[in-house]
């Protein structure tokens, strides 16, 4: 019954009140409570929460809105406050941050009601998906309902108690309501033990009713302690250990695929020395690069639909996979083509249950860095042939030259527009060997997983569980808030760009220092290609005026100057135009104290060099077009290659 809470004693009223309690309203506590919350792992404790971002408006200004500023005033740092200017950014920018911590501290986001909290649901989903620690403080409706229906309130016929946040519930690992104040303390009991979880992590959700935000209550105190949420790293079963091994001793070509697990558990270390007694190559996922320095005799690269040749060729050969902290999205498993050995079997390590039972391999339900560790020692002695490693050494030669070829194409002092592997090659050699690339969504992130040669385990953030347009400029401040010891270079699109390039203006107002290379090519080239390729004619992908002559979008390019845009935005922009411009650029944009972006235009049309990973997306059945038709017949080839992996 929300709204009829008794009244709790004013304040100064002690008679009859116990000494331990706290009289907050539920804004007030809420933010003491997140101030006192800390992460241990390894014996290292941080706090939980770097603050908290928020847009404000009815839903959230008098109850946290309040609390914040209060904290800000009377206890500076307790829980600093950062603006956005749209509430799925924010969700993006903690996202970014917390991958960038290996998930061990995040930031909390507050929004208003209505529009303010849905337009967190993307951020939700993201934050879920990646498998992220976000906390997610949604303003809503009066618990009361004594106005309803408030402005932005859903009314719906058929539910009283429903409201937009209900949305959030599909998309969040924890969702609560608080009606009263007497649930907040459980509410926030269990957004944290979900939130320090790395099995169950992702975005929790607490709503927060206006009007009991701003209520007044008499907390127990020791709901305000300092709370440690240790981080374990459960080992494996020592049978389950033995077992794996047996089915890798008895394994002629073993194939590693490392995925975000190993990073996030600071695994790399024991993937390194575990390699390199057992001589297994190791093919990395997008979450995943950076687990193996790029040029490490063991580690082929990039595996999947995104993949290198090298990495592709071990896979399909292998006969046992050991799987490390992976999910085993499509993109990994080239929509389950890339595992081709007739007999394939997996192990398959993950803190998860979902993730360590999917194809029907051998659950290894442990932290990363514990089973390999164990997997090394129950290993000892076992080393792969001596043919094999020099296949995989050659292999990974063979595409080194590849890449460095694509770099120095000379396709832009050829046709004058340079071709996006030439700016890739750039941008990797402005940078330094710990700084950050950053990525989400477009032609770029297949781009990068399979030609960028990553130096370093916190180097290469492409987001790629939910390759959300638009995470690219939070996500990277994210990052640099994360490392501001790194430089951060954020790659995206004119696609992307277009869709959230608002956070430049937090990035300028709060002096975080990020690299933008934006790429013009005039519209959506990654789907261009992707049309083409199921016979759909790259139709809707390119940025052109209607034609009148035609009535379709295929008439000049657009004038849109994105240079200009940024210029606007209160960044500094420079206009690069040749390799030469470009690197002078990256150069003066390294050397710089602010955020730069570096604007230049790409041949949408100048493919990058790739593996033979195939995606599986769907090819119409039936059509009027010749296109589609032959696309059909290649699709249905395709398919042929799909296994169950059961
Ligand atoms: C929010 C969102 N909407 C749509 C998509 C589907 N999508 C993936 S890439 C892409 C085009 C990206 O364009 P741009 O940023 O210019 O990169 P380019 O493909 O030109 O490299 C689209 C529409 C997506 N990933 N995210
Ligand atoms: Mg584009």
């Amino acid at each position: 019954m929300p709204g009829d809470a008794p009244a709790a004693p004013a304040a100064g009223a002690t008679a009859d009140r116990a000494p331990d309690t706290v009289r907050l309203t539920v804004g007030q506590a809420v933010v003491r409570f997140l101030a006192a919350q800390y992460t241990e792992r390894d014996g290292v404790r941080r706090r939980l929460f770097t603050g908290c971002f928020g847009i404000f408006g009815h839903g959230n200004v008098a109850g946290l809105g309040q609390a914040l500023l209060q904290a800000e005033i009377d206890t500076p740092g307790l829980l600093p406050y950062h603006q956005g200017r749209n509430e799925q950014a924010m969700v993006h920018l903690a996202a970014g941050y917390a991958r960038q911590q290996d998930r061990l501290q995040t930031f909390a986001v507050t929004a208003s009601i209505g529009p303010g909290s849905t337009n967190m649901l993307t951020g939700a989903a993201l934050a879920t998906i990646n498998r992220l620690p976000v906390l997610l403080l949604a303003g809503d409706v009066f618990a009361t309902r004594v106005a309803s229906p408030v402005l932005q309130e859903l009314e719906q016929p058929y539910a009283g108690d429903l409201s937009v946040n209900d949305a959030f519930r599909p998309l969040s690992r924890f969702f609560d309501r608080v009606w009263r104040p007497e649930q907040l303390p459980s509410a926030l009991l269990g957004a944290m033990r979900v939130l320090t979880d790395p099995a169950e992590t992702g975005a929790v959700t607490l709503a927060l009713p206006q009007d009991v935000q701003a209520q007044a209550w008499d907390w127990p105190a020791e709901l305000f302690a300092d709370r440690v949420w240790r981080i374990g790293r459960p080992p494996p079963e020592p049978a389950v250990v033995a077992r794996a091994a047996e089915i890798i001793r008895s394994a002629r070509r073993p194939f590693v695929v490392a995925g975000g697990g190993v990073i996030y558990g600071g695994a790399d270390g024991a993937l390194r020395r575990f390699v390199e007694a057992t001589g297994i190559p190791v093919g990395e996922t997008q979450a995943g690069k950076g687990s193996l320095p790029y040029d490490h005799p063991c580690n082929a690269g990039a595996v999947g639909a995104t993949g290198n040749p090298a990495a592709n060729a071990l896979a399909r050969e292998a006969d046992v996979v050991l799987g490390i902290g992976t999910r085993y999205s499509d993109f990994t498993t080239a929509s389950r083509t890339a595992f081709a050995a007739p007999g394939v079997r997996f192990v398959t390590v993950n803190v998860a249950r979902l993730d360590a039972v999917k194809h029907a391999g051998l659950p290894v339900q442990a932290d990363a860095r514990e089973a390999l560790d164990a997997l090394t020692e129950a290993l000892a002695g076992h080393r792969t042939d001596d043919a094999y490693r020099e296949r995989v050494a050659a292999l990974s030669r063979a595409w080194d030259e590849t890449v460095v070829a694509a770099h120095r194409s000379g396709h832009g002092a050829r046709t004058g527009t340079l071709a996006q592997a030439e700016v890739l090659g750039a941008v990797e050699a402005a940078m330094g060997p710990r700084d950050v690339v950053v990525c989400a969504a477009g032609s770029l992130p297949s781009d990068l997983h399979a030609l960028w040669r990553t130096r370093d385990r916190k180097g290469y953030h492409v987001e790629y569980g939910y390759s959300c347009m638009g995470y690219e400029i939070p996500g990277g401040i994210g990052v640099r808030m994360a490392a501001p010891d790194r430089d951060v270079f954020v790659t995206m699109g004119d696609g992307s760009y277009l869709m959230m390039a608002t956070e430049l203006v937090t990035a300028v107002q709060e002096g975080i220092k990020i690299i933008v290379v934006l790429l013009q090519n005039h519209g959506y080239a990654s789907i261009g290609a992707l049309s083409e390729s199921v016979g759909a004619q790259r139709f809707g992908t390119r940025y052109r005026y209607r034609d009148p002559a035609t009535g379709r979008l295929d008439g000049a390019l657009l004038p849109v100057d994105l240079a200009a845009n940024a210029e606007s935005l209160g960044v500094h922009v420079v206009r690069a135009r040749t390799l030469a411009e470009l690197t002078e650029a990256l150069a003066a944009a390294k050397a710089a104290d602010h955020a730069v972006l570096v604007h230049v235009d790409t041949d949408p049309f100048e493919p990058s060099p790739s593996g033979d990973g195939w995606w599986d997306v769907p090819v119409a059945e039936v059509s009027t077009l010749d296109s589609t038709a032959r696309a059909y017949r290649e699709y249905r080839d395709g398919k042929r290659a799909q296994r169950p992996y059961l």
